[in-house]
């Protein structure tokens, strides 16, 4: 195993991380118990002083630790993705009653506490990952099992199955090395978590639904790790009104997408004014990484996660395994939402599901694995 330790690079989000619990405890009670009276009434104005500055000394004081990766070895000449080690620590997982465009399905809103540390990929899987395992093993994804994939023409704006897998892009073109890898489903990712697990003799497998927003947020109880509302700088790959290529049908969303996403109808199709360079997947690790060190965990490509779908929170367990028990495991969950993503769905706490075999243009994943203490 190679390890290599790289300093912590934002210090700015330390902010919410080193004092995670106070800060996310003191927004749950300014919000969810304290009446603006009562916060008001809250002591002294040196003692609210005091707890507003409280996040902030204490980043100073106590940083947060620094990013360790490490790679396995897969075979002579071959590493396996890099890792990225995410520490044990504890959030609250789903979203705020008040936060705008959220579901029910993010309810109730739970504390989750990680005893230990675990392992995530510090980006999805790419092309030339997924390539490796495939000439390796032979493995026939469901893509090429079933007559293709699903895409979204670019000159017609049709959604359609082509005869398209792994090895192509969001147009059905050949996919760049270093893209993350679209048209496989839950099964596939399945697939290449044991390739790694058999070769390197380590437990890889796809992470929980629970370890996916705790390692998105990255202590952040926001909308976003990187804050609420439209970024001011290109954080993510994500749908900016600027993204948008002439003549391209695909971007406007066709009218059934319209009336599933959005049936209020009072959300953007596009974050306005934003631009980040792409329509379609981007290379991972394009933009910054988040707090704990890891890329394109919103945005860029949908991350299957290993649990059945539940309608709400309610007996989720509080441990951030996967949650399988009394689930509908005809569906299994997506996490971080896709280039192609209306605003409403680019959300820490936002929640998708497909059936295991279901794969499209913007679905792909990232592999977990168990790490000791
Ligand atoms: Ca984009
Ligand atoms: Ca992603
Ligand atoms: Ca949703």
């Amino acid at each position: 195993m190679v390890t290599i330790i790289v300093p912590f690079p934002q210090f700015h989000y330390s902010v919410f991380w080193c004092p995670r619990i106070i800060l996310q405890n003191m927004i749950t009670v300014a919000t969810h118990v304290l009446p603006l009276r009562a916060w008001c009434d809250l002591g002294s104005r040196s003692l609210r002083l005091l707890l507003l500055m409280l996040p902030g000394a204490c980043a100073l004081f106590n940083p947060a630790p620094p990013i360790i990766t490490f790679q396995d070895a897969l075979m002579p000449g071959l590493l396996g993705p890099v890792m990225v080690k995410i520490p044990a620590g504890s959030f609250y997982m789903g979203s705020p009653q008040q936060e705008p465009g959220r579901d029910a399905n993010e309810s109730p809103q739970h504390l989750v506490v990680f005893q230990a540390p675990f392992a995530l990929g510090q980006t999805e899987v790419t092309v030339a990952q997924f390539g490796a395992f495939v000439t390796d093993t032979h493995y026939r994804t469901s893509a090429e099992r079933d007559d293709g994939s699903f895409l979204r023409d670019p000159v017609t704006g049709q959604w359609g199955k082509y005869p398209v897998n792994w090895r192509h892009d969001h147009r059905g073109q050949p996919a760049a090395d270093n893209h993350p890898v679209i048209h496989v489903s839950w099964e596939d990712a399945q697939a290449y978590a044991s390739w790694l697990t058999q070769r390197t003799g380590q437990p890889y497998r796809l992470p929980s639904e629970a370890e996916l927003e705790y390692a998105n947020r990255a202590g952040s109880p926001l909308r976003n790790w990187w804050g609420d509302g439209i970024p001011q700088a290109a954080v993510a790959n994500i749908k900016g009104e600027r993204d948008r290529i002439d003549n391209d049908p695909t971007f406007i969303p066709t009218p059934e997408e319209r009336a599933a996403i959005d049936p209020e109808g009072i959300w953007p199709e596009f974050f306005i004014g934003y631009g980040d360079g792409h329509w379609g997947p981007a290379p991972v690790a394009s933009f910054q990484a988040n707090a704990f060190g890891l890329y394109d965990t919103t945005g860029n490509v949908w991350e299957w996660a290993q649990d059945c779908w539940h309608p709400d929170y309610r007996n989720a367990p509080s441990d951030g395994k996967a949650w399988i028990e009394n689930g509908i495991c005809e569906y299994r969950i997506l996490r971080g939402a896709s280039w192609y993503c209306y605003p409403v769905q680019v959300r820490a706490a936002n929640r998708w599901s497909r059936w295991p075999i279901f794969r499209n243009m913007y679905i792909g994943f990232r592999v977990a694995r168990n790490v000791g203490a």
